[in-house]
């Protein structure tokens, strides 16, 4: 039996479909008293610290919380579990945290020239032996966090510890009280091991088996992402699709590679570092009524334990009884079936026009969803297309030299973003766009490109170096994928943190693990089948 923590404030949907996997039973944390009746507590922290701490102490947790955790009884915090165990913490000065643990949690430092925030698949060191990691050490969880405790701070609560920059406390343990930064319900079979051990109760430190900090640094693996775009066929049932530059038509017919929920699967297995669903014609039928999307993500969610993320539609709507939705309404929808994070990918560019007008106010869905679930739980998705000029003074947008001329010989081009898949181009280019919504508060970018869409090409080494140089929050390659050559390249020349392909992997040209052997040749750490003894 484990009594989970979730004080309304975000998704934790995730953690209950990897503790039903593992055939727990799940209790609601609903008063102060059942946190004292625990026979074990589960606390997922979601969103910012100041939140969650305000949260519990609205409810009148904190106190019964404390007296549990002092007493030793079994706990597992999971990311902001974590860093609520400590003082306080620079992300919310002033607002204290469980004081379980002295010191503070502090930012990532920006100057390391790391995207932040940490996101994806990192190895962990052990430095205390015990039963909870034993044997998981040579594994990649998957963290997405800003602020971290030092090694300084956790000080002998040190269980395991990871690097980013420098290193930082992945894990802390002091009887039966423990905590994990990263995500154990994202971190496939060795986070759903994790769990199981909780549950079972074999988490016993062993004695003197402290260990020294010199052992070779752990690296954050560059990711490989599935991308399933979904929409409705002609004869109504909802299907995996293919593009060639975003026409998903063949001679007449939308194409159809699968059904979504089993090609997810699918790519889970397979060893996709996170599976991405974007519901192609969302911008004209409006989401919330498109319950077999919302289907679709829940029964995804109940198999795959790796990050889901999922786009369209996410914009605010009124439907024809007069309702108006807002866009953080599909959001909520979006995390209740079962996402980690959302993609937004034309009503960006519609913000990013009106912040260019009239500046920032608060009220963009960037701002609200980030404000609400984290700015690591928003994505941009950018659709640009390559419009060539004959100099660098030909428009005020972001111009860049090219090698690929134009069709007269151009060797200028910017990179014009669209709306509506594609249908129709605006005056904003794809730096500016990105550029805007990371200070709106996004977290990540994935960066699609029309010309390079199904053309097994290779991606648009130009376009992903000049948004990825423009940007300190992790960017994802998109379009164009159509060998491994093309993922070492695209890591090795353009520093984007992740590659996203759809066609190779839909028509089984080429499988994940191919792509991941090729990288892990190449020196480019990645994960593989879990273990992370390939970097
Ligand atoms: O505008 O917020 O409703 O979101 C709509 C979303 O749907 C956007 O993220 C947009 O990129 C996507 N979308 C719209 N139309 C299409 C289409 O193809 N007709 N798909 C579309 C975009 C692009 C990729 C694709 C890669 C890799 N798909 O994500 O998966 O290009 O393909 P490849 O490896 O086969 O080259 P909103």
């Amino acid at each position: 039996m484990i009594s989970l923590l979730d004080y309304g404030a975000g998704n934790v949907r995730s953690l209950r479909n990897a503790l039903a996997r593992i055939g727990a039973e799940v209790r609601e944390v609903r008063g102060p008293e059942d946190i004292l009746e625990a026979e074990r507590l589960v606390f997922p922290g979601v969103g910012a610290f100041g939140s969650a701490m305000a949260r519990l102490e609205q409810l009148g947790f904190v106190e019964p919380l404390r007296e549990y955790l002092q007493a030793d009884r079994p706990f597992l915090g999971i990311c902001i579990g974590l860093q609520c165990l400590f003082e306080g913490s620079t992300e919310s000065p002033g607002q204290p945290g469980l004081g379980i643990m002295p010191g503070m949690v502090e930012r990532f430092p920006e100057s390391s020239g790391l995207a932040v925030p940490h996101m994806g698949w990192n190895g962990i060191r052990l430095r205390h032996g015990g039963a909870l990691l034993s044997g998981l050490e040579d594994r990649r969880f998957y963290f997405v966090h800003s602020y971290r405790a030092t090694l300084e701070a956790t000080g002998d609560w040190l269980l395991a510890e990871s690097d980013y920059g420098a290193p930082f406390a992945a894990a802390v343990q002091r009887g039966q009280v423990l905590a994990v930064q990263f995500h154990p319900e994202k971190s496939g079979e060795p986070g759903i091991e994790l769990l199981r051990r909780f549950l079972a109760g074999r988490v016993q430190l062993s004695p003197g088996s402290r260990r020294p900090p010199a052992q070779a640094p752990t690296q954050l693996a560059k990711r490989v992402i599935a991308c399933l775009d979904v929409r409705s066929n002609d004869a109504g049932d909802l299907v995996v699709t293919k593009g060639d530059q975003y026409d998903v038509r063949e001679a007449g017919e939308v194409r159809n590679l699968g059904k979504p929920v089993e090609l997810a699967a699918r790519y889970y297995e397979e060893g996709a570092d996170e599976i991405t669903f974007l519901n192609i014609t969302a911008f004209r039928d409006f989401p919330l009524r498109d319950q077999p999307m919302l289907e679709v993500l829940r029964r995804a969610s109940e198999q795959v334990f790796v990050p889901l993320t999922i786009g369209g539609g996410i914009r605010a709507f009124t439907d024809a009884d007069g309702r108006a939705y807002s866009a953080l309404d599909v959001a909520d929808e979006y995390f209740r079936s079962g996402a980690d994070k959302i993609s937004i990918g034309s009503d960006a560019v519609d913000t990013v026009e009106q912040v260019r007008a009239h500046g920032a106010d608060g009220s963009s869905a960037i701002e609200q969803i980030a404000e609400r679930y984290g700015n690591q739980a928003v994505v941009i998705s950018i659709d640009p297309r390559r419009i060539y000029v004959d100099s660098p003074d030909a428009t005020p947008r972001h111009v860049v030299e090219t090698k690929i001329s134009g069709p007269n010989g151009e060797r200028w081009v910017w990179f014009q973003c669209t709306v509506r898949g594609g249908r129709e181009g605006r005056d904003v280019d794809a730096v500016e766009l990105a550029r805007t919504c990371e200070a709106l508060g996004a977290g990540e970018i994935l960066l699609n490109s029309i010309d390079r869409d199904g053309t097994g090409s290779g991606f648009d080494l130009e376009l992903i170096a000049a948004v990825r140089g423009a940007v300190g929050i992790p960017v994802i390659a998109s379009s164009g994928a159509g060998s491994p050559e093309h993922f070492i390249e695209v890591f090795e020349r353009t520093g984007a943190e992740a590659a996203l392909a759809a066609g190779i992997f839909h028509r089984r040209e080429v499988p994940i693990d191919e792509v991941k052997a090729a990288l892990d040749a190449a020196a480019v750490p990645v994960r593989r089948d879990g273990s992370a003894s390939g970097s």
